[in-house]
C-alpha cells in the first residue's frame, strides 16, 4: 500500500498523520514552479475536505516540492475556459477551515501562491523564501484576495508599495513587514508542524477578519500619486491603487471588486501582451543546437576600452562576481577608466543600491592596465573599443596572442561584421558578438551574435555569462545592425518618409509617446546626438543605391550644425534647455518636400503609428525569413528592452497580429 494519499496527481500527503502529531502535511508537486493549475486546486480542495472531516487530523501544513513554494496561478490557463474549483474558492476554504492551516514557504511564493499563504492561519518561511505579488507585471491585479488580505496584515502603504511594484521581498523583509510570522531556524516542516500543533484547538487568526490599520491619508495619497505617475497608460497599477486604498471596506465587497477587476484585466490585450513577453523571455533562452552543450567556465573577464560602454560592462561584470581586468591604450587612460568604473560603483553606493561590503568586494576584483599581457588570465574578453574594423581586428589579433586558445573573445560592435573580426584571429570559433546597450550596467538587453564560425559552446558561454550578469540575452545572426538596429533603421526610415509626406517631428513623437514609448524618435535623436549617424551616412553615400528613396532632411540639419541637444538645436530647438518646436526645422522639411515635388498631406496619430508599426513588423518578418532572428518573440524582446517599445503592447511582432 502506498504511504501517501494522492488528493490529485499533484497534491499529496502522508497517509499517517501520527508521525506528525495529527498534522496533515500537504505537498504541492507541480513542476516546474508548482503553479496552482486545475489539478492542484482540485487536490487542495480534497485535502482540505479530508482534513476538516478526519478526526485524527488536528491541523494542516501546506508546502511545495522542490525549490519553489508556489510560483502563482498557472498563466497558461489564462484565456482558456475556467475550470472549477477556482483559486479564490480554495483559498476561502483554507481561511474558513476549523483547524489551523500553516503555510510552510520552502521557496518563492508569488502571486496566487502568496495569496494562498496569506489566507493560512500562520506562515513560516525558510531563510531562502521570497514573497511577492508580481501580477502588475502581467497586466493584471492579484485575483485571489491579495489586494485585500495584504493590507490587513501590513497596512495600506506597505501593501501599495509591494503590489504596485510587483517586487519580491526576501524572508527577512517579509518578516519585518508582517507578511510572514516566522523564519524557520531549523527544519522548515518541523517548525511548521509545531506551529500548527500549538494553534490546534485555539481561536484562529483569519486574515480576512482583521481590520486594516489606519494610515496617514497624506502618505497614502503621495504613494498613490507616485504609482499613477509611473504607470504611464497601463491599467493594472491604477486598479491596484484603487483596490488597496479601498481595502478598509467590508472584506467580501473588496474581494468581489478585486475578482471582477482581475477577470476584466486578465482578458485585456495589455495582459495578453505582457504574458507574451513573459513566455518570450523564457523561450529566448532555448537556442537550437545548444541543448546539451557544456559552457566554458568563466571567472575572469577582460574588458578592452574603458569608455562609457566598457565601464558599464565592467560594473555589470563586477556585480555578478567576476574578476575584471580592464585594458586601455595608455596607463593614464586605463587609470581614468578604473576611476570611471569606481565612480559608477560609488554612485550605486550613494543611492543605497550597493552596500559598503559589496562596494569593497567589487573594487578588490577590479584592475586596469595598458599592457595586453595582463589579460592572460582571462576566460572571456569583451571589447568595447571604437567601432572601426581596423581598430577591432588589430585588437583581436593582439588578444589572440595573449589569452589561452580556449578563452572566448566577444566583440561589442553595433554595425561592423563580426565575421570579419573573427577572421582576423587564429581561432574564429571562439569569437562571438555581445552587443550591449548603453548604459550597459543598466540596460537589460544583450544581443548575442552567433557568427558564421562561433562554436556552440562559445555561444552557450556568452549566453550563460549574459544571464549571470542578470541581463536578457537574445541570439541574433550576423547582419548589419543585428536585430535591433535593423528594425530601428526601418522604423527611422519610415519616420523620415512620413516627414517628407507631411508629418512634423513633434507629431510623430507625440504619436509614439501616446502609444507608450518613453520618448519620441526625434527627441531621442536629439538626446543621443546626430553626428555619428551622419558620419555613417556619409561613408555609405558612395555605395547607396540611387533608386532607393533617401530622405536628406537629417543631413541638412547636420550641415547646419544642428547636432541635437548638446548643440542646443537639432530636430527641436532648446531655448533655456526646454524642448520646443523650431520653425527653422519646419522650413527645412518643407524645402525638402518641395525639392522632391511632394504635396504634403496631414496624418492622424493613428496613421502615423500604423505606418511606423507596419515598417517595424515588415522588417521583423524579413529578419525571420533570413534566419537572423529565430522567433517573433525574440524581436519583440529586443525592441522592448533595447529601444523603448512599451512592454504592455507586446513588441512590434505581437502588435501586428
Ligand atoms: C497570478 O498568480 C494571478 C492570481 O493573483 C490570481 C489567480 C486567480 N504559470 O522563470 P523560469 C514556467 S498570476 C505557468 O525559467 P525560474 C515558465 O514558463 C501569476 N508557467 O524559472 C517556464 O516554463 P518552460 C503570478 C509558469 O526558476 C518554467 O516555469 N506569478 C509560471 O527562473 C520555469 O520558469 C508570476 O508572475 C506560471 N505562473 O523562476 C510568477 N511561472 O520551462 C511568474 C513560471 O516551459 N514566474 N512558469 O519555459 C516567475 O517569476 C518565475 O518563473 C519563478 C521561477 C520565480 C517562479
Amino acid at each position: 500500500m502506498s504511504e501517501t494519499t494522492a488528493f490529485s496527481s499533484t497534491v499529496s500527503a502522508p497517509n499517517s498523520v501520527k508521525a506528525s502529531n495529527g498534522i496533515l502535511i500537504v505537498t504541492i508537486d507541480n513542476a516546474p514552479v508548482n503553479a496552482t493549475s486545475a489539478d492542484v486546486r482540485t487536490g487542495l480542495e480534497r485535502a482540505l475536505s479530508h482534513a476538516e472531516a478526519a478526526a485524527d487530523v488536528t491541523g494542516v501544513v501546506i508546502t511545495g516540492a522542490g525549490k519553489t513554494f508556489i510560483g502563482g496561478a498557472d498563466i497558461k490557463e489564462f484565456g482558456k475556459p475556467a475550470i472549477e474549483p477556482t483559486l479564490p474558492a480554495v483559498i476561502e476554504k483554507i481561511e474558513a477551515l476549523s483547524k489551523p492551516v500553516v503555510a510552510a514557504l520552502n521557496g518563492v511564493a508569488l502571486g496566487g501562491g502568496l495569496e494562498l499563504a496569506l489566507a493560512c492561519h500562520h506562515r513560516v518561511a525558510s531563510a531562502a523564501a521570497q514573497v511577492g505579488l508580481p501580477e502588475v507585471k502581467l497586466g493584471i491585479v492579484p485575483g485571489a484576495g491579495g489586494t485585500q488580505r495584504l493590507p490587513r496584515l501590513i497596512g495600506i502603504p506597505a501593501a501599495l508599495d509591494l503590489i504596485a511594484s510587483g517586487r519580491s521581498a526576501k524572508a527577512e523583509e517579509a518578516l519585518s513587514l508582517g507578511i510572514i510570522d516566522e523564519i524557520a531556524q531549523s527544519d522548515l516542516l518541523e517548525t511548521a508542524v509545531s506551529a500548527a500543533r500549538k494553534l490546534a484547538g485555539k481561536p484562529l487568526r483569519r486574515t480576512g477578519g482583521l481590520t486594516v490599520a489606519t494610515a496617514d491619508p497624506a502618505e497614502i495619497e503621495k504613494a498613490s500619486a507616485k504609482i499613477l505617475a509611473k504607470s504611464r497608460g497601463q491599467k493594472a497599477p491604477a486598479e491596484v491603487v484603487r483596490l488597496v486604498t479601498s481595502s478598509t471596506r467590508p472584506f467580501a465587497e473588496g474581494l468581489a471588486d478585486e475578482r471582477a477587476t482581475f477577470l476584466a484585466l486578465r482578458d485585456s490585450r495589455e495582459a495578453a501582451a505582457l504574458r507574451h513577453v513573459f513566455f518570450a523571455e523564457r523561450e529566448a533562452s532555448k537556442v537550437e543546437g545548444l541543448e546539451s552543450v557544456e559552457v566554458r567556465p568563466v571567472s575572469t573577464i577582460g574588458i578592452c576600452g574603458l569608455g562609457l560602454m566598457g565601464s558599464g560592462i565592467a560594473v555589470a561584470a563586477l556585480g555578478a562576481g567576476y574578476t575584471v581586468i580592464g585594458l586601455d591604450q595608455t596607463p593614464e587612460a586605463a587609470e581614468k577608466g578604473r576611476e570611471r568604473i569606481i565612480g559608477l560603483l560609488e554612485r550605486n553606493l550613494a543611492s543605497g543600491r550597493l552596500d559598503q561590503t559589496g562596494f569593497e568586494a567589487r573594487k578588490a576584483k577590479l584592475s586596469a592596465t595598458a599592457s595586453d599581457a595582463d589579460l592572460a588570465p582571462c576566460d572571456l574578453v569583451i571589447e568595447a573599443v571604437f567601432d572601426d574594423l581596423a581598430v577591432k581586428t588589430e585588437l583581436f589579433r593582439r588578444l589572440d596572442k595573449v589569452v589561452r586558445p580556449d578563452a572566448v573573445l566577444a566583440t561589442n560592435t553595433s554595425y561592423l561584421n563580426p565575421d570579419d573580426i573573427a577572421a582576423a584571429t587564429a581561432y574564429p570559433g571562439r569569437v562571438l558578438g555581445m552587443h550591449f546597450f548603453s548604459p550597459a550596467h543598466v540596460m537589460r538587453l544583450i544581443e548575442v551574435v552567433r557568427c558564421a564560425k562561433t562554436a556552440p559552446d562559445v555561444l552557450a558561454t556568452g549566453l550563460a555569462v549574459a544571464r549571470k550578469l542578470r541581463k536578457l540575452p537574445v541570439v541574433t545572426g550576423v547582419t548589419e545592425g543585428f536585430i535591433g538596429n535593423r528594425i530601428f533603421s526601418a522604423y527611422r526610415r519610415e519616420a523620415e518618409f512620413l516627414l517628407e509626406d507631411g508629418a512634423l517631428p513633434h507629431e510623430i513623437d507625440a504619436a509614439l509617446e501616446d502609444y507608450g514609448f518613453p520618448m519620441g524618435l526625434f527627441a531621442v535623436y536629439d538626446m543621443a546626438g546626430l553626428e555619428i549617424a551622419w558620419a555613417r551616412r556619409k561613408r555609405q553615400a558612395a555605395t547607396r543605391d540611387p533608386s532607393i528613396r533617401y530622405v536628406e532632411i537629417a543631413d541638412t540639419l547636420c550641415e547646419a550644425g544642428r547636432f541635437g541637444q548638446k548643440a542646443g538645436r537639432g530636430w527641436y530647438a532648446y531655448p533655456e534647455g526646454k524642448k520646443a518646436i523650431d520653425p527653422e526645422v519646419t522650413a527645412i522639411i518643407e524645402a525638402a518636400r518641395a525639392k522632391k515635388g511632394i504635396t504634403p498631406r496631414t496624418f492622424s496619430k493613428d496613421e502615423i503609428l500604423q505606418r511606423l508599426l507596419n515598417a517595424m513588423a515588415a522588417e521583423g518578418e524579413t529578419l525571420l525569413a533570413e534566419g537572423i532572428a529565430a522567433r517573433p518573440g525574440d524581436i519583440d524582446l529586443v525592441m522592448i528592452n533595447g529601444y523603448g517599445f512599451p512592454a504592455y503592447k507586446g513588441g512590434p511582432m505581437f502588435a501586428s497580429n
